[in-house]
């Protein structure tokens, strides 16, 4: 068994929803003879391996994201946070930049020719040039930042809430809002996301858990299980827990890591 945060909940233990085990998956698809599947049916795959790719293991990743067929990240942690180009073969960076050491970063997307990015508690983000990583830009936005993507239209924030705000890229007002729940119940702790083929993914901040939105409700759809993925990883600090989701659209490849991990990977699709 696995268990989702649900919001409003004071402590993890008393806040807990068991879902069923991966190993035993909810299928969604009605059985022989039913005309409709469970309410309740939410399907878990476990995270499939295709491909490990080394990570540097000093970033404490709070945005990953392709453009163009270039991964980029950006870290967080006061005076170590950055935006960045990485190479995906050696994991190193191509080209950086350093945020000012007030600032906390945290998710980043790309927009166009630019990059977004946040900062955790100080209600401000950056744009910044893809190709110079020049500052073009500021914006301010309320509340916490945690993760970002984009889904063509609509920078997509999430702020440790159940909810997910859908912004104007230019303007960066918000357009409309949806709250993230399973089983008509919140999720909170939502935290890197990113926009693949139609849904948001998000993984839930301290649980090895990716789970698939449907941007127009809100409700999560499906599971993704990366707790033998993680309990893999060969970290010891608790912080160092998953964080970071990338989709190649160039190449069609799905690439998760996390906090310090030394290892990017690149998972199955889900549904595959
Ligand atoms: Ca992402």
């Amino acid at each position: 068994m696995f268990r989702l945060i649900i919001a409003g909940r004071g402590i993890i233990a008393g806040a807990a929803l068991a879902i069923a085990a991966a190993a035993a998956p909810v299928v969604s698809a009605p059985a022989p003879g039913q005309t409709a599947a469970p309410a309740a049916a939410v399907p878990v795959e476990p995270a499939r391996v295709l491909a490990t790719h080394p990570h540097d293991s000093s970033a404490f990743t709070q945005g990953l994201f392709f453009a163009d067929g270039a991964l980029f990240e950006s870290t967080g942690q006061h005076g170590e946070s950055v935006v960045r180009e990485v190479d995906l073969v050696t994991g190193k960076a191509k080209r950086e930049v350093r945020l000012d050491p007030r600032y906390f970063g945290e998710g980043s997307t790309s927009w166009g020719d630019t990059i977004v990015s946040l900062t955790w508690k100080h209600g401000k983000g950056f744009r910044w040039d893809r190709k110079t990583l020049r500052k073009i830009g500021e914006f301010s936005y309320s509340g916490e930042g945690w993760g970002l993507t984009q889904d063509g239209k609509s920078l997509i924030l999430s702020d440790g809430t159940p909810e997910l705000r859908f912004l104007d890229p230019t303007s960066f007002a918000e357009q409309r809002r949806i709250t993230v729940t399973y089983q008509g119940r919140p999720i909170r702790r939502l935290n890197e996301l990113e926009y693949v083929r139609g849904e948001i993914l998000a993984n839930i901040w301290h649980q090895d858990l990716i789970v698939r939105i449907d941007p127009a409700s809100g409700v999560i759809i499906g599971v993704i299980d990366l707790r033998d993925l993680a309990a893999a990883v060969p970290v010891t600090d608790p912080e160092a827990v998953l964080n970071g989701i990338a989709y190649d659209d160039k190449s069609g490849k799905l690439y998760v890591t996390g906090k310090n991990w030394p290892s990017l990977y690149e998972i199955a699709l889900p549904g595959r």
